[in-house]
């Protein structure tokens, strides 16, 4: 068996280049190492991209690495007399176990009765990138789901619809730009998206230098709006109307300029005439902001020489994600800003997913999950139907899971029903080193070495930074004897399975044969070797052996003109109103009428709920970290002081927040930095589950918004999570 390769370290203080894998700014980092001890973690000053970067959850590395909950070896859960127990096992019988576990329900329930969820990390490391598929591929199975659909599908749906494929995701030029625009993003706290962006701060501090400007709307005023020269309060959920409000000013007040992109668009006057509707003047009475200010913003943007619109996670996961993905882009190029400098380009990393053909451009609603019909995306389907697609009897049940890098408990809609039907599983496997709100559900665990034990290239991080760089890393540390890479837990999986499965395949003999044979080559091969390939067949002249001689990086300079030319090569013109849309515009005009009934003056009943990031705080998995978790309590819900005041309730009283699904029990911290109307709390936390084993996080429970989050409540077109604007009620507890 393939275990994790040693390298001699040795005991003298040493320094060491390594990279953060934890959010996706990717930050290079010099650790000062002693034998397999970190001493300390400092920002790699001369790496290109991050330039000396670090947050504090960089030295939360060591924690990790240290963390005596953290675990070590497969374990398997044992129920003796209603008692649950975990027993640590050998690899090989862990694997037999997972093996056999999965196959038997396969056997009897058919190959899509056995469900696959990848969390957040699986973009992170970069083994699962790589050798994931040699398993998740022989499961042969359509239960397939990610983090993508409580995160960024509707981004890639819209790229797909307009570029073609669902990674041409154009990156803002924050370093050149004059004019940005963020939309539901909040990148001081997030440290970007769908932007890998380190030193955000100083980046946009030299943007102002050379005369741009930064506008932020948001419900809250967040970090990133607090330094920016304008910041907007916007009705949670109704950024679609607003958004299509600034293309109908384009047009009314003679501002589209498409420039360079004009020969590629089709539809404009299309859009024109599907945005009329939506007058900056009608769709205030919806959104909150006045069409004076709307009108006065769309024509800045339209005048700068060199201009941004960007709308993350805020946008993407409400009502209307899919539309305000669509229309960000389509504003950028209506005004000439796609694909070029200071605007929105495609990237040119050194291996280019798109261009190497590392990556399905994508399809959608090919087939629709079972239980609701909801479509899928590129081979999977969302996991909001997760939960009632276990729950829900009949033929298709969902009998088994195997969950990697994922705490689809905490991270998923209605939490507690996914909680309880994960209860009810016939066999469920986990790939993770914590035994936390998920995993306890599972028969197996196999727990992989962390991100400083592994070496790492960011092949999907370095697709979507703000400048082009190269850059891998060795191992900082040795990983303890006999621990296991992901990549060769999967490698392990993919080889065993496919020999227990193998009498219940048909089809041609030889092909099966080919395929057998290269799984068992390729997990051999080490992701290493997958780059040095990858690298050669890039043809761009760089080389392993290069960057490893550049342990810092190797700057490829910033971000250059590439669509168009790509476009043109594959004969491809750009639809700027795909029939998905078209479809949906007029069911938009009824969400958003242009007569509202007027408002009634008494506070009404419910809030809108949406959500929050912290510096200090990685989705719901860092929190066992002591010196992340310290200090005053961070899970509480903000409220604005006249819906505080309508309840009677003073800051820091603990309240009851109530929705469809769910209620908690949470502080509030009641500020006018939220907008009236609205509530906001952070998601990752509730860890007070029984039966969990993070101490510290034990310790700083706090309560999980996904236990009020709904799993009814989705994006309209793609099924994707829709977690802001979630009606709860408020009251003291
Ligand atoms: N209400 C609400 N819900 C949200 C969000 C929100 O803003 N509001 N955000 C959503 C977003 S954007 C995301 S991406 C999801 C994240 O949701 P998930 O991806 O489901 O959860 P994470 O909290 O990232 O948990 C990661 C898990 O992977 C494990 N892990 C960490 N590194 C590795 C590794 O290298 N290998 C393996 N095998 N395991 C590893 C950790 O121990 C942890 O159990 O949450 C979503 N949920
Ligand atoms: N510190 C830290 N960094 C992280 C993470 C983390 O958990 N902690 N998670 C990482 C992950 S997985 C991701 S995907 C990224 C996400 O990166 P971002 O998208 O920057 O994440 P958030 O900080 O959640 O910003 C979302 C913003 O949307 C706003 N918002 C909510 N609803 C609406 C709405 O209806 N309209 C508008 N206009 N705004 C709305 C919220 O108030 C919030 O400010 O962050 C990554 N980085
Ligand atoms: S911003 Fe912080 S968490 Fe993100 S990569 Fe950099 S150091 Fe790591
Ligand atoms: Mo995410």
């Amino acid at each position: 068996m393939a275990y994790a390769s040693n390298r001699n370290m040795d005991t003298a203080l040493t320094t060491r280049q390594g990279v953060c894998n934890l959010c996706e700014a990717i930050c290079g980092l010099s650790f000062q190492v002693q034998g397999n001890r970190v001493i300390s973690i400092k920002g790699d000053e001369a790496d290109p991209l991050s330039r000396g970067h670090i947050c504090p959850k960089a030295v939360a590395l060591k924690d990790l690495h240290e963390d005596p909950d953290r675990l070590r070896q497969p374990v398997k859960r044992i129920v003796d007399n209603g008692q649950t127990r975990w027993q640590t096992i050998t690899w090989d019988e862990a694997f037999d176990l997972v093996v056999e576990g999965l196959a038997r329900v396969r056997e009897q329930h058919g190959s899509s009765s056995v469900a696959v969820y990848q969390g957040n990390p699986t973009v992170h490391n970069w083994g699962n990138v790589t050798h994931g598929p040699l398993f998740f591929g022989q499961l042969k199975t359509r239960s397939r789901f990610s983090a993508t659909s409580v995160d960024q599908l509707p981004h890639h749906l819209a790229s797909y619809w307009l570029y073609g494929h669902q990674m041409a995701i154009p990156i803002p030029d924050i370093d050149h730009t004059r004019f940005m625009l963020i939309l539901g993003g909040n990148p001081l706290a997030s440290n970007g998206s769908l932007m890998t962006v380190p030193d955000v701060r100083h980046r946009f501090k030299a943007l102002r230098e050379r005369g741009g400007r930064l506008v932020v709307i948001d419900p809250r005023r967040t970090e990133t709006a607090a330094i920016a020269d304008e910041h907007h309060f916007i009705d949670p959920g109704t950024d679609a109307a607003w958004l299509l409000s600034v293309i109908h000013t384009l047009f009314d007040e003679e501002l589209v300029h498409p420039k360079h992109l004009e020969p590629l668009l089709d539809n404009i006057r299309a859009v024109r005439d599907a945005v009329a509707p939506f007058r900056p003047e009608t769709m205030a009475a919806h959104t909150g902001i006045d069409a004076a200010t709307t009108r006065r913003l769309t024509r800045e943007l339209a005048q700068a020489d060199g201009a941004v619109v960007y709308g993350r996670m805020g946008l993407s996961t409400q009502a209307h994600g899919v539309v305000c993905q669509w229309v960000i882009q389509v504003i950028n190029l209506l005004t000439g800003n796609v694909d070029r400098e200071g605007g929105a380009l495609l990237t040119s990393p050194a291996i280019n997913l798109i261009q190497n053909k590392m990556m399905s451009p994508g399809h959608f609603d090919a087939w629709r999950s079972r239980v609701r019909g909801a479509p899928e995306f590129g081979g999977e389907l969302p996991v909001s139907v997760m939960a009632e697609e276990m729950l829900t009897p009949g033929k298709g049940q969902l009998r088994a899971l195997v969950t990697s890098c994922g705490n689809p408990v905490l991270s998923t809609p209605n939490g507690r029903q996914l909680d309880e039907a994960l209860r009810g599983l016939d066999f469920m496997v986990s790939i993770d080193f914590y035994l936390n709100e998920t995993t306890r559900h599972a028969h197996v665990i196999l727990p992989p070495t962390c991100s400083i034990e592994h070496d790492q290239y960011d092949l999907i991080f370095l697709h979507l930074a703000v400048r082009n760089v190269a850059r891998y890393s060795q191992a900082v540390v040795e990983p303890s004897p006999g621990a296991m890479h992901d990549w060769q837990i999967f490698s392990e999986l993919a080889k065993r399975y496919a020999r227990r499965v193998w009498a219940l395949e048909r089809g041609n003999t030889r092909q099966r044969l080919q395929g057998l044979l290269t799984r068992s080559l390729m997990s051999r091969v080490p992701p290493r070797r997958v780059l040095a390939f990858g690298l050669k067949r890039a043809g761009r002249g760089l080389s392993l052996k290069a960057l490893l001689a550049h342990p810092h990086g190797i700057d490829l300079g910033p971000l250059q003109p590439t669509l168009v030319e790509g476009l043109q090569k594959r004969g491809r013109r750009i639809d700027l109103l795909p029939l998905g849309i078209r479809q949906e515009l007029p069911n938009l005009m009824q969400v958003f009428p242009a007569e509202t009934a007027p408002q009634s003056a008494s506070t009404p009943p419910t809030l809108k709920l949406i959500g929050r990031r912290d510096v200090r705080s990685n989705n719901s998995w860092m929190h066992n970290s002591a010196r992340l978790v310290s200090g005053k309590p961070r899970c509480t819900l903000w409220i604005h002081p006249s819906d505080a005041a309508a309840r009677q309730l003073q800051d820091g009283q603990t309240v009851m927040v109530a929705s469809r699904v769910g209620q908690v029990r949470v502080p509030v911290h009641v500020t006018e930095d939220i907008r009236p109307g609205v509530v906001s709390l952070p998601h990752g936390w509730g860890h007070d589950r029984a039966g969990t084993d993070i101490k510290v996080a034990q310790a700083h429970a706090g309560a999980s918004i996904n236990d009020l989050t709904d799993d009814r409540l989705t994006e309209r077109i793609s099924a994707n999570a829709a977690f802001s604007a979630v009606p709860v009620w408020v009251e003291a507890a």
